[in-house]
């Protein structure tokens, strides 16, 4: 197995693009079908997970970092398809990774400055590479599901969320108050932890939390720390965690359509977002966040036989 394999980072988020050398990302002969990228999804969950597990745990990979295999398109006229994923499974969307994979083609020379539709298992999502290289990202229909859910934290009170989507499923806390920001990452972790397990409760769904407060930066709209379901907090605003909170934004009358929102990252990054109505009675938005990538190494992937853990080690 050849793999051609490429690594990049989007805000400090890393990404590892998967581009060719596996039977998922075989040209398609024409006539024959072309399966959906959430099929080639179960595909992957099936039969190639060892590429998952091989790339991304260690002692290859990271547990921070997002895997992201680009595939054929459903649709022939549209650029790929992308499936992501992390140390722990599959991802529905992934925004710092779809703009990581984006700039990969475009270091590669396979995408041109200009408008791309990429598919994604959620649905497609609209690159557009600009000249300076930096990619908008027009994420998939984004929504609140739910306002002010109760969240229990040891020894902190009166603690809610919002439940949104944007891509993935989030919820939201506004920690101003409570101080968190100032803490350590892995405390941060620890107490984001424990709001998931409460929300999932009454939201099975969930699988990030995004917490909010004041930006560092004064030039910045919000300061986020984003839990993955990897255990993992994410170095990048997240895409999709930006588009759930401009979906909260909206709902709340917050952030109006077109306006621009700076998403500060807990390392300090910044994704720019704004968004259009899509539907303003259900609440439903089409969010964009705009940031740039950078690739960071062109892997040569060596498997050797006698490796006992050339796929990964498994989990203990
Ligand atoms: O940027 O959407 C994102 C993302 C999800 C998980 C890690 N990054």
């Amino acid at each position: 197995m050849q793999l051609r394999v490429l690594d990049s980072h989007t805000g400090g988020e890393p990404t590892r693009t998967i581009l060719s050398g596996t039977p998922l990302t075989q040209a398609i002969a024409p006539g024959d079908a072309r399966p959906s990228v959430a099929r080639r999804l179960e595909t992957m969950r099936r039969d190639f997970d060892f590429l998952r597990t091989g790339l991304l745990l260690e002692p290859r990979g990271s547990e921070v970092m997002v895997g992201a295999i680009v595939v054929p398109p459903e649709n022939p006229a549209h650029a790929a398809g992308v499936i992501f994923f992390n140390n722990v499974g599959y991802l529905g969307m992934c925004g710092h990774g779809t703009i990581g994979a984006v700039e990969t083609l475009r270091y590669l020379g396979l995408l041109a400055p200009g408008k791309h539709i990429i598919e994604t298992c959620v649905g497609d999502v609209i690159a557009t590479l600009h000249a300076d290289r930096s990619v908008t990202l027009q994420n998939v229909p984004s929504y609140r599901i739910a306002k002010d859910v109760p969240v229990d934290v040891a020894g902190a009170s009166g603690l809610v969320c919002d439940v949104a989507y944007g891509g993935n499923m989030f919820a939201l806390v506004d920690v101003s108050d409570q101080g968190w920001m100032e803490l350590s990452a892995a405390k941060l972790i620890e107490l984001s932890t424990q709001v998931m397990e409460s929300v999932r409760s009454s939201f099975p769904n969930v699988d990030h939390v995004e917490f909010f407060a004041q930006p560092k930066n004064p030039q910045n709209s919000s300061r986020s720390f984003v839990l993955c379901p990897g255990g993992q907090y994410d170095r990048s605003p997240c895409g999709t965690g930006t588009s759930a909170k401009l979906a909260c934004l909206a709902a709340d009358g917050k952030l109006q359509a077109g306006e621009v929102w700076r998403q500060e990252s807990f390392i300090g990054s910044v994704f720019e977002g704004s968004f259009e109505w899509v539907d303003r009675d259900k609440g439903v938005i089409s969010p964009s966040i705009r940031s740039r990538a950078f690739v960071n190494a062109d892997l040569q992937i060596i498997v050797d036989p006698d490796d006992p853990f050339a796929w990964g080690i498994p989990s203990v």
